[in-house]
């Protein structure tokens, strides 16, 4: 950067929100008291496969502009199980998703998150886990996972998948639960957290990991480029920017692959489609779980590509159980990320969307009924601290 390039406040992170549309507890009215100027949200009523109507789109994009703010980002636009499998109807599916980009963006909505995680969204073991200061957190324990699939699913093979010490751990733990504790843990894995579109029963759940017998994370790469071939060339002519979340555990589960996880899964996605609408949103909290990823080194890498943010901060232990902590504590070093990602907003000379992802359940929230992850003061805390850490180091970069 020469001196004459100095960093100031015009590029700081655009703060957003994400909003479930009229169900959600917290209000957009609660967003907006929060600070944020944007909205991220999705029509969640739409089943997952069929195209978004322009006119569904303009009714959700006039509430929150009625609301003083803007529908910054979709999160997400589901992508079909066919799709990820390339079996029955996905070529329709395939033509119904480009549909939705076409209609997104005739209506000015030009960054659409999505991800390539089979069957599940993001896991979670447990949705109210105590904190020392007595707020609650969601935390995934993989021995209560791992208990989850050996003796309640009791998946075929899945022994072969873990080690002797985490099998007995996974025992141990099981037997220690009462017949409350199995079936909360059933419903959290495979009911689906808020922004899954699916949620099944243990049968369906069965028959949806049967479908990918055969496919390996190989195959799995081969379908995401292929899908990635369609529709990005789509996405660049209408100018919108595709953004891929990563895998959240980023490993795979249950015996299914999951290939969007590392910064070489991410680089080899970028290889194999080049132009810039296929883009990435950069999740520290999904990334952070594992110690291989470097974050900081991330942003930096893709810099190019990197159009929409979850800030969010995981603490994992050995045994490979984590917990979401403070938006700046646990293991993801957020000073260094925020700086990294003040340099490259100022070398883009753009605003990128952020949002606080998740957030405590805490004072007031704890008596009310939140969507886990989802409710408004734990969030609120988060984006506070975000927002005070950009603000520090914009001043001190302009100072130095
Ligand atoms: C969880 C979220 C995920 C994410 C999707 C993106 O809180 O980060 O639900 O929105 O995986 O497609």
């Amino acid at each position: 950067m020469s001196t004459n390039d100095k960093i100031d406040g015009s590029y700081a992170m655009q703060q957003t929100m994400r909003w479930f549309g009229p169900n959600d507890p917290v209000s957009l009215s609660d967003i907006r008291q929060a600070g944020c100027t944007g909205i991220v949200s999705a029509l969640h009523h739409i089943p997952n496969g069929e195209v978004w109507p322009v006119q569904d789109i303009l009714k959700r994009q006039k509430e929150i502009a009625d609301a003083g703010m803007e529908w910054t980002v979709v999160e997400s636009v589901p992508v079909h199980e066919n799709i990820k499998t390339q079996t029955g109807s996905f070529i329709k599916y395939m033509d119904n998703y480009k549909q939705s980009i076409r209609n997104l963006s005739s209506c000015g909505i030009t960054c659409i998150t999505y991800n390539f995680m089979p069957v599940l969204d993001w896991t979670r073991t447990d949705l109210a886990y105590t904190m020392a200061d007595g707020s609650k957190a969601l935390r995934f324990e993989k021995a209560a996972f791992i208990a989850f699939d050996l003796f309640i699913l009791k998946r075929s093979g899945a022994d072969s998948d873990y080690s002797a010490a985490e099998i007995s751990r996974a025992s141990v733990r099981f037997n220690g639960m009462n017949d409350e504790e199995k079936h909360l843990l059933t419903r959290n894995i495979i009911a689906g957290l808020p922004g899954s579109e699916e949620s099944f029963t243990i049968e369906q759940f069965q028959q949806a990991l049967d479908a990918y017998k055969g496919i390996d994370a190989d195959r799995l790469c081969k379908n995401l480029v292929y899908f990635l071939s369609e529709i990005i060339p789509v996405a660049q002519e209408c100018g919108v920017n595709m953004v891929i979340h990563p895998d959240d555990p980023p490993y795979g589960i249950l015996g299914l692959p999951r290939v969007v996880s590392t910064a070489s899964d991410i680089r080899a996605l970028f290889t194999a489609i080049p132009s810039l609408a296929n883009g990435l949103c950069f999740c520290t909290g999904s990334f952070g779980v594992r110690a291989d990823n470097d974050l900081a080194a991330m942003v930096d890498q893709f810099a190019d590509r990197i159009n929409f943010i979850h800030l969010r901060s995981t603490r994992r232990n050995e045994w490979g159980d984590f917990f979401e902590d403070n938006h700046l504590d646990g293991n993801v070093d957020m000073y260094a990320v925020v700086k990294q990602i003040v340099k490259i907003s100022h070398t883009r000379k753009i605003s990128i969307p952020m949002r606080p992802d998740h957030g405590h359940q805490m004072l007031d929230d704890l008596h009310k009924k939140t969507n886990p992850g989802y409710s408004a003061i734990g969030r609120l805390r988060g984006l506070a601290e975000l927002r005070g850490l950009e603000y520090g180091i914009i001043n001190h970069l302009k100072e130095t």
